[in-house]
């Protein structure tokens, strides 16, 4: 059987790394294999100019570094689908619906939300995506918050009402499974193995690249 897809998305600090954290634990301990994934991967020449870029180290045109975070994910992909294939279920942290929000979030009138759609098409798409919901106010509240490029409160305002229109009004909107991500760590845990546990015994969805 063929493993699945499962994002991760919300805000800067909303609780993703610590929640794909707990769930692959969780899912080990049922017996499942699972391989837990990042983006932007800061490790490969992509990333090292991602990371650059969002310690502010170095300026990129806002298409410029949209594509760059593209491309790292497109370097992972041919590996996302081999391991999906040998039955492995992989989490990612943050995918293309981060790639398209925050760069619309610019509000460049040359990069929109359709602009940036474009070159994600065909990435391979995931069986659910949850949107650990937070307000800005509370996510910056949080750990460590405004250390890098965009993690400043009129950005993160404008980066949750675009996730709010992509699962609203998109064409993606069935992939969203919003959890409420300002309770307890524990509480937001259920909520996240709940959802998941109902994902896994859905018959298998065509796992079509995205249109
Ligand atoms: N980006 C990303 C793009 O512009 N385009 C793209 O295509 C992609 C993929 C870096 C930036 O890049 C942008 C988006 C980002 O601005 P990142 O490396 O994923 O992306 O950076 P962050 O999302 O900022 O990662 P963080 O680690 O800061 O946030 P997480 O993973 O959401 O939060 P987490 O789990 O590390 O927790 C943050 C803090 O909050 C506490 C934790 O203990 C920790 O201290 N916390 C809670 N506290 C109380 N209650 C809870 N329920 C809590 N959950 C977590
Ligand atoms: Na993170």
């Amino acid at each position: 059987m063929r493993g699945k897809l499962i994002v991760f998305e919300g805000l800067d600090r909303a609780g993703k790394s610590t929640q794909c954290n707990r769930l692959v634990e969780s899912l080990q301990q049922d017996g499942q294999k699972v391989r837990h994934i990042k983006f932007p991967d800061r490790n490969t020449p992509s990333g090292q100019m991602i990371n650059s870029y969002l310690k502010g180290e170095s300026q990129q045109n806002d298409h410029v570094i949209h594509l760059l975070f593209s491309m790292n994910r497109w370097e992972a992909a041919p590996s996302i689908l081999k391991d999906i294939e040998e039955g492995t279920t992989i989490i990612i942290d943050r995918y293309y619906y981060s790639g398209c929000v925050y760069s619309a979030a610019k509000n460049n009138p040359t990069l929109n939300l359709k602009w940036a759609h474009g070159p994600e098409e065909g990435l391979p798409r995931p069986d659910i995506c949850i949107f650990l919901d937070i307000s800005a106010e509370d996510a910056a509240k949080r750990g460590g918050f405004g250390s890098e490029k965009y993690e400043n409160l009129q950005m993160q305002a404008r980066v949750r009402e675009l996730f709010g229109y992509l699962m609203q009004s998109s064409p993606e909107k069935d992939d969203f499974v919003r959890i409420d991500a300002a309770g307890s760590l524990n509480h937001v845990q259920q909520r996240v193995k709940e959802v998941v546990v109902k994902a896994m015994g859905r018959v298998d969805a065509e796992h079509l690249p995205l249109r």
